[in-house]
């Protein structure tokens, strides 16, 4: 049984094609700086917009039409919901997916049920996997919608929420193991506070350090060999989000011993709301050998909230390419389409639409990341910029070897520093334009 008839699989038909149910720039056998497309970019889509949004918001019920579903949350459901999931993403030609633990399976009248029914799920989905030969990009639990969480789940001031968390975190580890997950994300759900006249922040911090400590030597112990992820988020649910931006994560990571353990899971709407752009999230964490993988969606500047729609900034799907190459590849992570229809665009269609675009505006990125790179004015520029540090006083004070006495001895006999050059950021947004087509 199809659940989408009328939709035949999407394929490449180039950038003069009209059709808007085809791709015009991912080609997935395509090479760029010797890897296909398919392997540069990694793409997966999420199971919790795409296959559990409704469209609901503040002020009224989803208004999504899906046929297939039955109005439930129950297991049956949850089970054909797979069959649905599987050929969308088949029919797209993605590779991978993403997952919460409770997007995928129902909970249940208490743990035990929960897990029972995460593992006939996870059953399901490893088999739609073997079949199809999609992947698990990456795994997580929702620590967040449950009214247990309220008060947050490892950030809790109720220890046994502490527990109930980890007890779930654990299972989502086996789950993801057992369906050979790449990654493991944590975003912080309700990880913050709303108030600090109530809070005691800095217990919330060693608790949310013990509980990840406790995840990377459970995964050591059964064997998950997956990368762990951090997702920075700066607000929403909570005013202050403990894991707020790459630099809050990075360093929170360094300060408990975390770091060698977890990269970031960088989110464009997340890199907004923090007040920063995202090609300064993925510069700086790649510069700390922290970017591990991508949620790739955008927000709207106008608003102030993680509105997830589905990216189409060529400029800023470049930005994030030229990074990504940059650091020879995203490794083990990933683009995951963290992206959502608008309530408006309720047809089962309006997925495919979003997916295509989505896709297409990374690719075309990708090709443009990629001529940039290979003309090599940017790196030419930036490297002949800091030429002073290479030879010289520059270098000196690089290398450790100088002081406050061996600078003032310097600038003594010099008097004064040699002329600044202009930064051309004008003449570098023109060439940047250049390449934009
Ligand atoms: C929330 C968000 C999450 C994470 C996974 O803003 O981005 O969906 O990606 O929990
Ligand atoms: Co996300």
């Amino acid at each position: 049984m199809s659940f989408f008839p009328e939709i035949s699989k999407i394929k490449y038909e180039g950038a003069d094609s009209k059709n808007p149910l085809a791709f015009r720039h991912y080609n997935p056998d395509e090479v760029v700086e010797g890897k296909t497309m398919k392997e540069h970019l990694r793409f997966a889509v999420c199971y919790w917009h795409t296959f559990r949004g409704t469209g609901s918001d503040p002020f009224g019920p989803g208004c999504a039409v899906r046929p297939w579903e039955d109005g439930t949350d129950s297991l049956e459901m949850a089970l054909k919901r797979v069959d649905v999931a599987f050929e969308f993403i088949e029919k797209l030609d993605v590779p991978f997916y993403c997952f919460h633990d409770r997007d995928v399976s129902p909970e249940g009248k208490n743990l035990a049920e929960t897990n029972k029914n995460l593992d006939a799920v996870a059953a399901k989905l490893k088999a739609a996997q073997a079949r199809t030969g999609i992947k698990l990009l990456w795994g997580t639990a929702n620590l967040f919608s449950n009214p247990r969480f309220v008060h947050g789940a490892s950030t809790s001031c109720n220890a046994d929420v502490f527990a109930y968390a980890g007890a779930q975190v654990k299972k989502a580890l086996e789950v993801t193991k057992e369906l050979g997950g790449e990654n493991y994300v944590f975003w912080g759900g309700r990880e913050g506070y709303m108030n600090l006249l109530n809070t005691n922040l800095r217990r919330e911090f060693d608790h949310l350090a013990k509980f990840l400590h406790m995840a990377v030597d459970y995964a050591k112990k059964i064997g998950f060999t997956g990368q762990f992820l951090i997702e920075p988020k700066p607000k929403e649910p909570t005013t202050h989000q403990y894991d707020s931006d790459c630099a809050a994560c990075t360093a929170f990571l360094k300060t408990y011993d975390l770091d060698k353990y977890f990269k970031l899971n960088i989110e464009t709407n997340h890199a907004t709301l923090a007040g920063h752009t995202m090609y300064h999230e993925l510069t700086y964490a790649s510069s700390y050998g922290m970017l591990g993988s991508i949620d790739a969606n955008r927000g709207d500047l106008l608003l102030g909230w993680d509105t997830d729609q589905f990216p189409t900034n060529l400029y800023e799907t470049a930005q994030v390419m030229l990074v990504v190459l940059g650091q020879k590849g995203i490794g083990s992570g990933g683009l995951n389409f963290d992206a959502k229809v608008r309530r408006e665009s309720f047809e089962p269609v309006d997925l495919f639409h979003a997916h295509i675009g989505g896709m297409d505006a990374f690719a075309h990125g990708l090709k443009i990341a990629a001529a940039i790179r290979k003309d090599g004015v940017l790196n030419d520029f930036v490297k002949t910029r800091y030429a002073t540090w290479d030879t010289g006083v520059g270098a000196e004070i690089e290398s450790g070897k100088a002081t406050f006495e061996t600078l003032e001895k310097y600038m003594l006999a010099k008097g004064e520093a040699d002329k600044n050059v202009s930064g051309r950021q004008e003449m570098l947004e023109n060439i940047i334009n250049r390449y934009m087509k």
